[in-house]
């Protein structure tokens, strides 16, 4: 019993030698040792070759497909108010509270046109105006951002006039700009809340709820945050958020 054991250890360590180092052998050999040794050497080259090509895969769709590595995800899925100038946020995209022109104007819209430079115009010009409730996206210029996501949010009107539809809009077409563009943190002024009149309580309702409908279902990735101008306008986010 503990000969045929030693005897088959002795084996086991011949064909691992041949695996090896199978060429400098040849001709060597006991005939049935080599044929087993190819056959384990061709094994591990296939199981290595396979292994490989899978590995390959997962990266490749995990950094261009799903934005993730491993599947852990890069950045946590988070909601986050903030109180300052948006254009000083170092996100992958700013979005921007514009007009139907894109041309700029006053309040927040003036201030990214300004930190951006003349580029920005330059790069709005081409894009031929937008839609109410639309978004489109350009490069950042002089902005710490990447992307600067141009929105039109609507004008209050008193409410009948589609408001809440093309508010919600604003935030539904710019998250899918940003996960279109595997954009990984985001950052919202409250949109048609200044110079468009919005009652800042309903519009911040249909900030989170759309922006929530995205992180929930998954389809954005990442972390997004509403950059209000004034300490009253983040309460009014951090009371909602304290009550869902
Ligand atoms: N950073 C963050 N938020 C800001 C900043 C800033 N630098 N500046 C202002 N806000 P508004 P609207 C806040 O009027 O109501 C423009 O002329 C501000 O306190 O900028 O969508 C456009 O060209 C408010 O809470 O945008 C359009 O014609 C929020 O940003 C029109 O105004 C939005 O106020 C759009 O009106």
């Amino acid at each position: 019993m503990i000969i045929r054991k030693i005897t088959l250890m002795k084996m086991k360590a011949v064909i691992a030698t041949d695996s090896i180092s199978l060429l400098p052998l040849r001709g060597r050999h006991h005939p049935f040792t080599r044929p087993r040794a190819a056959t384990l050497s061709v094994a591990i080259t296939a199981y290595t070759f396979i292994f490989g090509v899978i590995l390959r895969i997962v990266i490749i769709f995990s950094i261009f497909v799903k934005n993730t590595w491993f599947f852990m995800k890069v950045k946590e899925n988070s909601i986050r108010i903030t109180v300052g100038d948006i254009t000083r946020l170092h996100v992958d995209a700013i979005v921007n509270a514009a007009n139907n022109t894109l041309l700029g104007g006053g309040g927040v819209d003036g201030a990214i046109h300004r930190a951006a430079g003349p580029g920005l115009l330059e790069e709005c010009r081409t894009l031929g105006g937008c839609p109410t409730g639309k978004s489109k996206m350009t490069s950042a210029y002089n902005l710490p951002c990447r992307k600067i996501i141009h929105t039109v949010g609507p004008v209050w009107h008193g409410g009948s006039h589609d408001e809440p539809e093309l508010l919600a809009s604003c935030y539904d077409t710019a998250m899918k700009i940003a996960e279109d563009n595997f954009l990984t943190s985001i950052a919202f002024p409250c949109i048609s809340t200044g110079v468009y009149r919005y009652p800042k309580r309903e519009a911040a309702v249909i900030a989170l709820e759309t922006i929530f409908k995205h992180l929930d279902s998954g389809a954005y990735n990442g972390e997004v945050i509403i950059c209000c101008f004034t300490r009253q306008d983040a309460e009014i986010y951090e009371e909602l958020l304290e009550t869902t």
